[in-house]
Order: C-alpha cells, then sequence, then structure tokens
C-alpha cells in the first residue's frame, strides 16, 4: 500500500514538473503585443478569431534622416503631400488541425487620405478606401520545451487589394476641363493603392520564452514580391525584427515593451500612368528605407468566467530612427487595438 502511494505521489510530482516546464497560453503576456501578427500558435483544436484596428500617420518630409520643408520638396515636384492618415480593419481567423500546425488566414479593410501643397500653394486632399491583400500561413511549431517554443510561419499574400484606386486633383480636373482627360479622375500613387498586385511569400520565424511573471520574443520576418503587378511594379521586398519583453501585472494584465526594426526595398518598374515629376509619392526613387519603430502595449486576458479565453491588446507605437530613400513622409505615431477570442 506504502508503495502505491509512493508511486502515485511521484508520478503527480512528475506531472506537476512537466506541466511547469512548458511554455502557456494562458496568461496576458501568452501572446505577443498585439500589434505582432503571427506570434503565437494553437493547441490541436483550437478556434480563434481576431479583429484589430490599426491606425498609422505620416507627417511633414524627411530625405534621408534629415527633416526637409515643403519648399523644399516643391523645388523638385510640382506637389508634396503634408500628411497621410490610414486605418485599417483586420479579421483573422486561425486553427489548429494538430498541437504542431497552426492555419492562419486574415482579410482587412484600408482606408487612407492624403493631403497635399502644390508649388502654387493650393492645398487639396486625396483618399482610397477598399479590402487589401488577404494573407494565408500555415505556422509550424517544432520547439517546445523549458518554457520556450518555436515556429515557423509560410505564408502567402493573395492580391486582393486594389492597385487602380484613382480621385480627382487639381491637375486631372483642369485636364479634364481643357479636353485633355476623357475623364476628371487619374490613378494614384504607390502609397495610397490598397494591395501590392503580386502573389508575395511571407515567412517568418518566432521564438517564445517565459519566465514565472515575465517574458520575452523574437520574431524575424521578411516579405517577398513574386513578379510585376499588372501596372508593372512590383513594391519592395521587406525585412523585419521585431523582439519584445512583457511583465505580467496581475492574473489579467501585462505590459509590454517592443523594438521593430524594418528594412524596406525601393520600388522596382514604375506604373506608366504616373507622372514622377508631379509628386513625391509617384516617384519610385522615394520609396523604402530602414526604420526602428518602438511599442508599448498592454494585454487583458480572462482567465476564466463569462468572458474566458478573451483578449484584449492595446498598442502605442513611436518610431524612433528613420532612414528614407529620397524624400518621403514622415512616419509618426501609431496606435493598434485588439480583440481575440478563442474557442
Ligand atoms: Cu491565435
Amino acid at each position: 500500500m506504502k508503495k502505491h502511494i509512493y508511486a502515485i505521489l511521484l508520478l503527480a510530482t512528475s506531472f506537476i514538473n512537466a506541466q511547469e516546464i512548458k511554455w502557456s497560453g494562458s496568461r496576458p503576456d501568452g501572446h505577443a503585443p498585439i500589434a505582432v501578427m503571427g506570434d503565437h500558435t494553437h493547441s490541436k483544436g483550437e478556434l480563434m478569431f481576431s479583429y484589430r484596428y490599426m491606425y498609422m500617420t505620416m507627417e511633414n518630409l524627411k530625405q534621408g534622416d534629415n527633416d526637409i520643408s515643403f519648399a523644399d520638396a516643391l523645388s523638385q515636384y510640382m506637389v508634396t503631400p503634408t500628411r497621410m492618415p490610414m486605418q485599417m480593419h483586420m479579421i483573422g481567423a486561425m486553427y489548429a488541425p494538430s498541437d504542431r500546425i497552426t492555419l492562419m488566414v486574415m482579410g482587412n479593410y484600408i482606408s487612407s487620405t492624403m493631403d497635399h501643397v502644390t508649388r502654387m500653394g493650393q492645398t487639396f486632399s486625396t483618399a482610397s478606401s477598399g479590402f487589401g491583400d488577404t494573407k494565408i500561413a500555415v505556422l509550424y511549431k517544432f520547439m517546445d520545451k523549458n518554457k520556450q517554443r518555436m515556429h515557423a510561419q509560410i505564408g502567402v499574400s493573395i492580391p486582393t487589394g486594389d492597385i487602380d484606386s484613382e480621385a480627382i486633383t487639381p491637375a486631372s480636373q483642369s485636364a479634364f476641363n481643357n479636353g485633355m482627360r476623357p475623364s476628371p479622375e487619374t490613378i494614384l500613387p504607390y502609397p495610397m493603392q490598397l494591395g501590392s498586385g503580386t502573389f508575395d511569400g511571407e515567412f517568418a520565424l518566432t521564438y517564445l520564452k517565459q519566465w514565472s511573471t515575465t517574458s520575452f520574443g523574437a520574431q524575424a520576418r521578411t516579405t517577398l514580391r513574386f513578379g510585376e503587378n499588372d501596372n508593372e511594379y512590383t513594391l519592395g521586398n521587406r525585412y523585419q525584427l521585431d523582439t519584445w519583453y512583457a511583465i505580467n501585472a496581475t492574473a489579467i494584465m501585462s505590459f509590454s515593451a517592443r523594438i521593430r526594426g524594418l528594412y524596406i526595398e525601393e520600388i522596382s518598374g514604375m506604373n506608366p500612368q504616373l507622372n514622377p515629376m508631379m509628386v513625391i509619392t509617384a516617384d519610385t526613387a522615394n520609396s523604402g528605407g530602414t526604420l526602428i519603430n518602438s511599442g508599448l502595449g498592454v494585454n487583458f486576458y480572462a482567465p476564466s468566467g463569462s468572458l474566458k479565453n478573451l483578449r484584449l491588446g492595446i498598442e502605442f507605437g513611436y518610431p524612433l530612427y528613420q532612414d528614407l530613400n529620397g524624400i518621403q513622409m514622415k512616419n509618426k505615431e501609431s496606435l493598434t487595438i485588439g480583440l481575440q477570442y478563442a474557442l
């Protein structure tokens, strides 16, 4: 009898130990700061839905890493943008057919406006909105021990976003009035288009580590564009490295700090409908660069009760460094708010 109790106790302790040394998603920092995508995998049979709202804004100009004035830009171009706020709604779903494999799909709706000033001092705005590119991906978890996890992502971005968004500008309106154009609308420059127009590969590698009340994560991610789109250009490849650190303040709330390094290549080719002398954003030399962004966030997680497995993440982003090719608008603050619900 004594022997049996001994055996049961031994089994129980080893079970508890095994539980303790595994990484756990059931804590506020079990998900990365909300602006990080594809940061976690799921256990077999789990289904998760997510909604993210993202607000980003760009304002004023930079040439390389120096601030420049609108007058400087207007000595080379007819028009310069002054401000571009962008909003994005992202709907995603994740499903794990096994403990190792999680499938992911994400769609988004984008709306942007761009304010401009012309060499003559006239101001005007353009806007575009619609569905962006659709992303599908497979996450493969290949390490899960000592409170560490690693997974790889292989994904593809399907070009469902419009690359022919149009708007009326003072120049296109006057050309139309003079009978030089069939319509007063003209195609918008590269940053105002909603998709890449190409099938893009998205690959990522994520490392996660937990301690009793804190955690660390790192993710390397790249977007590689394949081929040329119907408008004869290809957006630049993206290379991104995120690292973050989080502290669980309570069982339902964690705080996080994140740093992202981002390298974006220049657009190759050019849309023949765009005149690169007209506006900064229509010149492909003014695309791509190196950026370092920071993020401060908070995650809320309901471990039990009627809201069990519901998460809310909020992250405020702030650029620390930007070295942009040619002349481009400066990246400013961003805000990401997301809800995630697992079944
Ligand atoms: Cu998920």
